[in-house]
């Protein structure tokens, strides 16, 4: 049915290619997931919510201590041998995949912790660019592997904050807080419900299976297009917006007070972003009361309507995205929409498990006639957040 079946990462491989190519043993391993967001797209960085789970694919870190003072890191899927980062290595320093090793250096050392010298191996099967936090998963596992090597003693929460920081200060995507809160916090058969101004979180139980469904995840292959760029724009215009309304983050705002926002700004693009975080913190709310009352079936239409703000007023998704979900639905979907920052990569579809080989035809068959790339899919299922592995 689906394109890819999830492998065990490969613990082995990446202790004996770190051994092949330092001379000497790792001191250890260490695994951080992608994540794949079932609601709570763009709130937060507005302070809001977000339920996001950990999946079985993830970045491995096999690391070693080492007498020099700054790092060296190898990446299995690029080509080229060991990456020299600087112990001094400051924003700007480092560009590529090794900026997401050099950052979090940076971020824990910045923040005064004392990291020494240290050699990395890093491998991984988070697909790369689409929208499944590879990035998050890298900066997680090295972020893992610092702390416990050099005896730091970071929380997870804080981990995450500083692999943020790395994202944010070291590479410039100022992205908010949930992919690396998904990677360090993720646990099997949960859903991660994280308000990410407190960074208090609650697993909720998630197995679309015990129900006869299947969480699908369909990676449109559509290439991001501006996506930094217009990330950053909306990100600024929320921050402005809560500014304008004298709240300190959208969060803030009660859907009830939307009437009166509308008044002041009809017609204005703002208020459509505005009107996007309200009623997705509380679509995410309510997503997680459906799920507590075991009513699986009941999330669908909330998440088919998170898709339609995404597209409506936060304007982030693409045509590839838009036609996944049409495609999804009129085959028999429960519920759809885009996942992560949006403008490519990919959605879910709740979907009964009967339905599921029907539901991939059908978004096979509209990219097909819409002429896109074929597009690739797994069965998505909450796995743990990061850990030492060997
Ligand atoms: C990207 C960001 F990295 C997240 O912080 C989040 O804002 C997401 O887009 C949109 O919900 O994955």
């Amino acid at each position: 049915m689906t394109d890819s079946t999830v492998t065990a990462p490969d613990v082995t491989g990446v202790a004996s290619a770190f051994a092949e190519t330092f001379g000497r043993g790792a001191d250890g391993v260490w695994a951080a997931p992608g994540r794949v967001n079932v609601i709570g797209e763009h709130t937060d960085y507005n302070d809001g919510f977000v339920l996001p789970m950990a999946l079985p694919q993830s970045v491995l870190v096999a690391a070693g201590h080492s007498r020099e003072a700054g790092l060296r890191a190898v990446s299995l899927q690029e080509d080229g041998g060991p990456v020299s980062i600087a112990a001094e290595a400051a924003p700007g320093d480092v560009t590529g995949w090794a900026a997401y090793v050099a950052g979090v250096a940076w971020s824990l050392r910045t923040a005064g912790y004392d990291v020494g010298g240290v050699d990395l191996v890093v491998d991984g099967d988070v697909p790369a660019g689409a929208g499944l936090s590879s990035s998050a998963a890298l900066e997680c596992a090295v972020a893992c592997a610092l702390n416990e090597l050099f005896g730091l003693g970071i929380a997870p929460a804080d981990l995450a904050r500083l692999a943020q920081r790395a994202e944010n200060d070291f590479v410039g995507m100022p992205c908010g807080v949930m992919d690396q809160m998904a990677s360090v916090s993720g646990e099997e058969g949960h859903l991660l419900f994280l308000d990410t101004r407190s960074l208090l979180t609650q697993q909720v139980p998630f197995d679309p299976a015990d129900h006869g469904r299947t969480l699908l995840v369909v990676d449109t292959r559509a290439p991001h297009r501006l996506v930094d760029g217009e990330y950053a724009a909306r990100r600024r215009d929320c921050e402005a917006a809560a500014r304008a309304l004298g709240v300190a983050a959208l969060r803030d705002l009660s859907p009830e007070l939307l009437p009166g926002i509308a008044a002041r700004w009809d017609g204005d693009v703002r208020y459509r972003r505005v009107r996007h975080v309200v009623t997705e913190n509380d679509r995410v709310a309510e997503v997680v009361r459906r799920l507590r009352a075991d009513d699986l079936d009941g999330i669908g239409p909330l998440l088919t309507a998170s898709h339609a703000s995404l597209r409506d007023d936060y304007e982030v998704t693409v045509p590839e995205l838009d036609t996944a979900v049409e495609a999804a639905l009129s085959a028999g979907a429960l519920g759809a929409r885009m996942t992560g920052g949006g403008f490519g990569g990919c959605v879910i579809a709740l979907v009964p498990v009967e339905r599921a080989d029907a539901v991939l035809a059908g978004i096979r068959r509209a990219f097909a006639a819409a002429g896109f790339t074929e597009p690739r899919a797994f069965a998505a299922t909450p796995a743990a957040g990061a850990r030492r592995v060997r």
